[in-house]
């Protein structure tokens, strides 16, 4: 199949908030710099969802959506020198070109690399065409560099993380975006140290990995924040030591917890919901003088954040992370360390299904309050 236009399905979004269709595609052989591979697995992710549904600005239709995959590599393009037939790869968003040119990857504060962000966030590769065609030769724009809701797949060389095969690859699509998130916004964008006390507000996958990770570095208070109630239970065994339900409050809840259980607020707040009222929650709920509060949810076109002044005069800060700070080469020793026991993932995986045509009933199934992620095989 090398060199050759490949036939196969995928689930494509042709209008927003309708069904994903299955279709019979062609996958266009990799140019200079990509990379085409088979997807084994594709997880759900909230954000593929909130692009569906049309409330991403940068949204377009039609488009195959997916952005948490595992993947075989088929073949390479010209030039590609850091994957080969045969490795297995997680596609990822934030791609590292590692260029000693480029001031992002040469810097240890930021994976916001820009070499192709802005053909990514047009749906086209960094030539500015689509490798992507449905049968009647139309082409289909990609979505945020990986397109994992298909057969088979185009990326970047530079978007590439080539991963242990000791990990399965249904397993290793979870590292494509969410659990690494929650988990990098408390490792890498916080840095939270031990003693620290955190608050999370959304208890989905991005904020039972925050809890997750603020366990692992020693946090002594992790306060979890969410409408659904059930999920009191799960964040207990993610290593929450409080839960909190809003709807169960006559006080605005960052009041309970700056003023009923804390005396002057969290040293760490973290959004996992992507509502800007939660975000402003999550802010003002942090310490007095130095709390740290992180936007990790996508709000949706239009939306803004706001709040007093006086909450940052008084020594709050906010910030906001992308794909957990973590650079596209962070994510094999992620994988490794998962492999090792010390970052289990098991958990996360609630709903399985096999077959692509399934995806449809993954993201119903993603709706339905009790599911984190939800793996496809292919
Ligand atoms: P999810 O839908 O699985 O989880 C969201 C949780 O938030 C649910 O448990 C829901 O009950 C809860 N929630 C909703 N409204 C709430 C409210 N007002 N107060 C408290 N809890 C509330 O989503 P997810 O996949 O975990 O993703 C979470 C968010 O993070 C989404 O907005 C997603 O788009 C975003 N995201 C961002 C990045 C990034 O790099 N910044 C990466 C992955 C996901
Ligand atoms: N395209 C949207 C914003 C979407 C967004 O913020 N995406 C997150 C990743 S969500 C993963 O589930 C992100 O990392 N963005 C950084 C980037 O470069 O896209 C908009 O508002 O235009
Ligand atoms: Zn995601």
């Amino acid at each position: 199949t090398q060199g050759q236009p490949i036939q196969c399905k995928a689930m494509v979004a042709r209008k927003p908030k309708e069904p994903l269709m299955e279709e019979t595609i062609t996958v266009d052989p990799p140019k200079a710099g990509e990379v085409r591979v088979k997807v084994i697995a594709n997880a759900l992710c909230h954000t593929d969802i909130y692009t569906l549904d049309g409330q991403d600005p940068e949204g377009l239709f039609p488009c195959i959506l997916g952005h948490e995959g595992g993947c075989i590599v088929e073949s390479v393009g010209p030039g590609v020198t850091r994957v080969k037939p045969g490795d297995h790869v997680i596609p990822c968003y934030t791609p590292q070109c590692a260029l000693p040119s480029c001031i992002f990857c040469a810097s240890p504060k930021t994976n916001l690399c820009p070499a192709i962000r802005s053909t990514q966030g047009k749906g086209v590769m960094p030539d500015g065409t689509s490798r992507f065609k449905d049968s009647e030769g139309k082409p289909i724009y990609h979505f945020m560099g990986c397109s994992t809701m298909s057969e088979y797949t185009v990326i970047a060389e530079i978007s590439c993380a080539k991963i242990s095969k000791e990990m399965a690859l249904e397993k290793a699509a979870l590292f494509g975006c969410g659990v690494t998130t929650g988990l990098g916004a408390v490792w890498n964008t916080c840095k939270v140290e031990i003693g620290s006390t955190v608050a999370v507000f959304g208890l989905g996958t991005v904020g039972l990995a925050v809890i997750q990770a603020a366990k692992m570095a020693g946090a002594s208070r992790i306060i979890g924040i969410d409408l659904n109630g059930s999920k009191s239970e799960i964040a207990k065994r993610f290593g929450a030591t409080d839960f909190v339900n809003p709807k169960k409050l006559d006080i605005p809840v960052q009041q309970h917890i700056a003023g009923v259980m804390t005396k002057w607020g969290v040293d760490y707040s973290f959004d996992c919901t992507g509502n800007v009222d939660v975000m402003r929650a999550a802010l003002e709920c942090a310490h007095r003088g130095w709390g740290v509060s992180c936007v990790i949810g996508v709000a949706a076109a239009g939306h803004e954040i706001k709040t007093r002044p006086f909450q940052l005069v008084t020594g709050r800060i906010w910030k906001g992370t992308a794909f957990g700070g973590f650079k596209t080469q962070d994510v094999p020793k992620l994988v490794q360390r998962s492999l090792d026991g010390e970052i289990p993932i098991d958990q996360y995986i609630t709903h399985l299904f096999d077959g692509i045509k399934f995806t449809n009933d993954a993201i119903v199934a993603l709706h339905s309050g009790d599911c984190l992620r939800c793996v496809v095989r292919y």
